[in-house]
């Protein structure tokens, strides 16, 4: 795992003074280089004790996304190998974008504490307040572009996959929502650059409500949305889930590499509320109501229409309008 960030070093030994020659060598870097990020750190609003004699001193810890925390332990083979990380940006996959059109490499992850145009669907806006996770990750697979559908089903199974594993039950609501008690608590954006029908590059942006609490949500939101710290109760660490996301998304991207799509489409699949259900969905200013029979493998929604035929959409919002159907009959 080589050498520890100076960050982990002070909070596995919190609340004592470790002295600076030990932090250099536990951690490999200079004691000037520890002075530096120390200061860094005390800027990000951890309050750290410095005494000449002593050495420093973690006194309190900033909830931070740091990337240095969030390497350390992380077991991914491409997925999050480089993590750039701001503040605040305007669009984790806007910036993802532009480093993926200046070469940046396969599994290049963008992450952002706050953004301040964060982007859903068809113009759709974001919001996300500090205590989220958002990040944009840049994958380049060698796969056909009417193939790129797959890749947002890896990243909603991997979201769903990493907030069952903190006990919570999550749906799949088509074609990228995860809901919770029927509430939204995370959104996908997946955007495709090809070229000659094959992908070029993917940047799969990842909005997940972590720790948002109720009431800082704007009113039109807090009847639909969720967050994981609402669903438990108590804040989530978001180090260690930035770490399990990265993980789960790294082996679907494993998954979707080796073309082995059923199994993609039927996890997706299994974790999807919307099929079995009558829904109206909305696509391009119409509204279009049907018996959702399933997703084909290009991720498109097959609706059986009132008519009898059934027809794929691509794209488009569904809203549910009677409870699920069992009997699925024939056509
Ligand atoms: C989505 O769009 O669900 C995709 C959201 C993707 C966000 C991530 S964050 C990291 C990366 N960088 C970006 O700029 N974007 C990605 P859509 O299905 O169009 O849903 C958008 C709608 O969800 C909005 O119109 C609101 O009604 C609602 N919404 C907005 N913010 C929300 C939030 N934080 N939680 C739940 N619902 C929200």
């Amino acid at each position: 795992m080589g050498k520890m960030p100076v960050l982990t070093v002070l909070k596995q030994r919190r609340g004592e003074f470790v002295s600076g020659q030990e932090l250099a060598r536990a951690s490999g870097v200079s004691r000037t280089a520890i002075w530096k990020q120390i200061n860094r750190l005390r800027e990000a609003g951890f309050s750290i004790e410095a005494s000449t004699k002593r050495g420093y001193r973690l006194v309190s810890v900033a909830d931070r996304l740091l990337p240095e925390e969030i390497s350390w332990g992380l077991k991914t083979q491409v997925v999050g190998k480089r993590l750039i990380y701001f503040d605040e940006v305007g669009s984790t996959n806007e910036e993802a974008k532009r480093l993926a059109t200046e070469g940046a490499g396969d599994g290049t992850v963008v992450v952002a504490e706050r953004q301040a145009g964060g982007r859903g669907r068809q113009g759709r806006g974001w919001f996300s307040p500090a205590g989220g996770v958002w990040l944009s990750v840049i994958l380049r697979p060698e796969i056909a572009a009417t193939d790129a559908p797959k890749a947002m089903m890896v990243a909603v199974n991997a979201v769903v996959a990493v907030v069952k594993s903190l006990g919570v039950e999550a749906s799949i609501k088509w074609p990228n929502d995860v809901l919770v008690g029927g509430r939204k608590l995370a959104g996908i954006l997946t955007e495709m650059s090809s070229h000659a029908e094959l992908v070029d590059h993917l940047i799969i942006g990842i909005g997940l409500n972590a720790n948002v609490a109720a009431d800082e949500y704007p009113p039109e939101l807090s009847e639909f949305a969720t967050s994981l710290q609402i669903e438990k109760e108590e804040p989530v660490d978001r180090v260690e889930l930035v770490r399990c996301l990265l993980a789960e998304l790294d082996r679907g991207y494993e998954v979707l590499k080796l073309g082995k799509f059923d199994a993609v489409v039927e996890e997706w699949r299994s974790g999807c509320e919307t099929i079995g259900q009558t829904v109206e969905l909305a696509c391009h200013g119409r509204i279009v109501s049907g018996l959702a029979l399933d997703v084909d493998d290009r991720g498109s929604l097959l609706l059986r229409l009132k008519n009898g035929f059934t027809k794929a959409f691509a794209a488009g919002d569904v809203t549910v309008v009677k409870k699920p159907v069992k009997a699925i009959g024939k056509n």
